[in-house]
């Protein structure tokens, strides 16, 4: 580290000084000060339960049941989820919809049931209310998949928001997964969760909770079934998880059971019922499609924190050129900015970006840029000017703006609960693009703003528009970077409208998906950070947000050879495959690694780049589907235990079955396979599953197993797109999807199907509906040699 170096590291890094603690001091007492005087204390409260059912009237899919002491209204919509709200609550407002309520299907009629209870019978589930307030879903043969007891709420004799309790049980062999990202799952054990945005100001190891993203978003799998359900509040609140247990012989089952407490919003829920890729296909419907990353963000993303200078990024650039490892984007961090200020380019380090810009995309690679919410509190600031002039920034309960400490020093906060915020927000992303840049990471918007002590976040009496309703930042604070990914994507839409926005953001809520994605945060350096990130992947995906991944070799620390290696290969087939540098971090390009990791790491880039197709499909097919591209290996047989309880390896689309390696010192490993042939695709060696195999893991490579009968769309050597098919089983058929896009505008590419099938020792390979029969691309067979 030179001079320079050391001067730019503890302006990007060391953040501090004197100043910047004081500020911290200074911000975490006004903020204690702020909620001491905006928010008064809850005194005393009257706990209430609905009491019992008094009369019932049926409407469209569904109707409203009074009770003693409240009412609940039950909707089953067209697309097959069912709603219910208490005290009156509807589905809307909700930041997490897409889009109005879906209609009522008039074909769920209440009807009444036994014991004084009631029931909505619909195609794929019952609703069964009981005379006290009970209610619980059953599918239509007849089994409980979830049994909400009466809820409860506590009010504060004074007025203000009511707390609430909703304790629900499962069946005694049910799994818990979702709520988010979360750093212990994806099986969500036994444990209590909060749902409150958090940047832990460190980074995280696995057991730590919450943190950036946290959804009140729960997938329930058991034998009898698999559900979603979707508690649509944004208040603070948590979720105590404790997994069922069956009873050995003569003894009883225990119910799985949650508990979900929030300290204020509707009691209102969704529910959806059906298998795992039904589920995310209604709660896609719901809650938006998700959006389509332009083809260069499925490939490889460089990142780093202290790139410096220009001549830094020409640098690193050429290294990965020397070394023939494809490189598609990199990603510009906050020390590209003048005194880290959002949209001012730092003149002095960066004077030529525009040229930088365009010289990186003659090499086909992008520039992306960190976009931080907070704005320098300085007179003179263009942008701090024009917001003030919009009236954009959070103001507390007598109306001055909240001030919060983050890069800059003094920062105010839009507040993008606020269409019109939005709309201002969006237009300043010209900058931007006049700069060169072709996406955007979105940080530090849980929001995060360092405090000496207490929350990393803004009062929680700040008030927020929330859409002209009105509110604070306790029911602002978890849609707070959701609204901010809107405002960045809409704002693209508008500035570039015949490309997709690549827009990814460190926080987020239900729905985001239909924004852009996420990735993993501030990961820390270490084995279990591994585990972490592919934890995260997998329970965002099961939420609705199938575009993650993590940052390769976590954030805090120098990663041996071996886990930078094992944490590249599993990165590489994810969606979002980044690798993150910074000046804490240490060496970090796989040249820095020694020869045998710089030639598997090579490998694995390769690959990646020979997959592309299929990511753009997957991509393609999570628009259409909602289903992410990382699945569970229990995806499509959810009632299979042993998959259900396997965390370590994925499926990747229908076709591919990756084993990461996840611990140290590994060459060989147990992979659990779903039912059907598989081929381990170095070898092309054939297992039959259901059932657990070891297979060969060495430092060269992460086992990948291709389902035989798959139809994998690849890059050919020309750049065209290539049929990879693994041979079906003797006697069996295989088919595949293509989705040909290789761009970033809104064409939409016609699917091409491909049906495959064995004759003897020959696969025949089909175009569906195409001409002739024949597939009008290159075909190469796999997988022959072994039967
Ligand atoms: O902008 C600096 C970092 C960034 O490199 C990282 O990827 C983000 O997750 N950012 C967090 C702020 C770090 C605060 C310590």
């Amino acid at each position: 580290m030179d001079g320079r170096d050391l001067v730019h590291s503890v302006k990007t890094v060391g953040l501090v000084g004197a100043a910047q603690r004081l500020r911290t001091v200074r911000a975490a007492w006004r903020r204690r000060r702020a909620d001491a005087a905006g928010l008064p204390a809850r005194g005393a409260e009257r706990a209430r339960v609905p009491g019992q059912v008094r009369e019932v009237t049926p409407g469209p899919g569904g109707g409203v049941l009074r009770f003693g002491r409240s009412a609940l209204r039950i909707t089953v919509a067209v697309n097959g989820a069912v709603f219910w709200g208490w005290d009156g609550a509807g589905p809307e407002p909700s930041y997490a919809l897409a889009g109005p309520c879906p209609e009522p299907d008039p074909r769920a009629v209440l009807e009444p049931d036994k014991d004084g209870g009631w029931r909505v019978v619909a195609e794929r589930m019952t609703v069964v209310v009981s005379r006290n307030g009970a209610v619980e879903v059953r599918t239509p043969g007849g089994v409980t998949l979830r049994r909400d007891l009466p809820p409860r709420w506590w009010e504060p004799v004074e007025g203000g928001p009511a707390r609430w309790l909703q304790r629900s049980e499962v069946p005694a062999d049910a799994r818990f997964f979702g709520l988010g990202g979360r750093s212990s799952g994806p099986r969500l054990r036994d444990g209590t969760y909060r749902l409150w945005n958090t940047d832990q100001g460190r980074a995280f190891v696995p057991g730590d909770d919450p943190l950036y993203i946290t959804m009140p978003v729960q997938l329930v799998v058991a034998d009898a079934g698999t559900h979603l359900v979707f508690h649509d509040s944004s208040w603070d609140g948590t979720v105590a998880l404790r997994e069922g247990e069956e009873g050995a012989g003569s003894g009883h089952d225990r119910a799985g059971t949650c508990e979900t407490r929030m300290e204020g919003g509707p009691l209102r829920c969704w529910v959806i019922v059906g298998s795992p890729a039904r589920v995310l296909h209604t709660w896609a419907a719901l809650t938006g499609s998700p959006a389509l990353p332009p083809a260069w963000a499925l490939g490889h993303h460089h990142a780093r924190w202290g790139f410096g200078s220009e001549q830094e990024v020409r640098r690193i650039v050429a290294g990965y050129r020397e070394h023939g490892l494809p490189l598609d984007a990199v990603h510009l961090d906050i020390d590209h900015l003048d005194a880290h200020q959002v949209f001012t380019v730092d003149q002095e380090r960066f004077p030529k970006l525009r040229a930088l810009a365009e010289d990186l995309r003659g090499d086909g690679i992008r520039l992306v840029s960190i976009v931080d919410p907070a704005v320098k509190a300085e007179p003179g600031n263009a942008v701090y000017d024009s917001g003030t002039a919009h009236d954009a920034f959070v103001r507390d309960t007598s109306g001055r703006p909240v001030r919060g400490v983050v890069w800059p020093g003094e920062v105010v906060y839009p507040d993008f609960t606020h269409a019109s915020v939005r709309t201002w927000w969006g237009t300043l992303y010209e900058e931007r693009l006049a700069q060169g840049f072709s996406g955007f990471w979105h940080d530090m918007n849980e929001p995060t703003s360092f405090a000496a002590f207490g929350e990393p976040t803004l009062p929680r009496s700040a008030r927020h528009g929330l859409e002209g309703r009105g509110g604070d930042h306790r029911e602002a604070h978890n849609v707070y970077a959701l609204c901010m990914a809107r405002a960045g994507y809409e704002g693209l839409r508008e500035l570039t409208p015949r490309q997709r926005p690549f827009v990814f953001s460190r926080s987020g809520w239900a729905g985001m998906q239909r924004y852009g994605g996420t990735w993993s945060g501030d990961v820390a350096t270490g084995w279990p950070g591994l585990r972490a990130s592919l934890s995260l992947v997998m329970g965002l995906g099961l939420c609705g947000v199938p575009y993650s991944g993590p940052d390769v070799g976590g954030f805090d620390g120098s990663p041996s050879p071996e886990l930078y290696l094992r944490w590249f290969q599993l990165a590489s087939f994810l969606p979002l495959f980044r690798t993150h540098a910074s000046l804490r971090a240490g060496r970090r390009e796989p040249w820095e690694f020694g020869a045998e990791v710089l030639e598997h790491a090579r490998v694995a880039l390769v690959e990646r780049r020979r997959l592309l197709p299929y990511f753009l499909t997957l991509a393609h097919l999570a628009r259409r589907t909602g289903a992410p591209y990382v699945r569970p290996v229990w995806w499509g047989s959810p009632e299979d235990r042993a998959l259900r309880d396997c965390e370590d390896a994925f499926l990747l689309g229908d076709c591919l079955l990756v084993a990461p390696v996840l611990d140290p010192g590994t060459d060989r490993r147990a992979v659990q396979l779903p039912r059907g042939l598989w081929y381990d695709t170095a070898t092309e060696q054939a297992y039959e599953g259901p059932g657990q195999i070891v297979v060969d893991a060495p430092w060269s490579r992460v086992p990948v197993l291709a389902r035989a009968g798959a139809v994998i769309p690849t890059r050919g050597a020309d750049g065209g797109v290539e049929l990879e098919v693994w041979a079906p089983a003797g006697g069996r058929t295989g088919a595949g999807l293509v989705v040909p896009d290789s761009g970033d505008g809104w064409e939409e590419p016609e699917i091409e199907r491909y049906v495959t099938r064995r004759e003897g020792s020959r696969v025949v390979v089909e175009r569906e509906g195409g001409s002739g029969g024949e597939p009008p691309r290159p075909v190469r067979v796999r997988g022959l040699g072994e039967h």
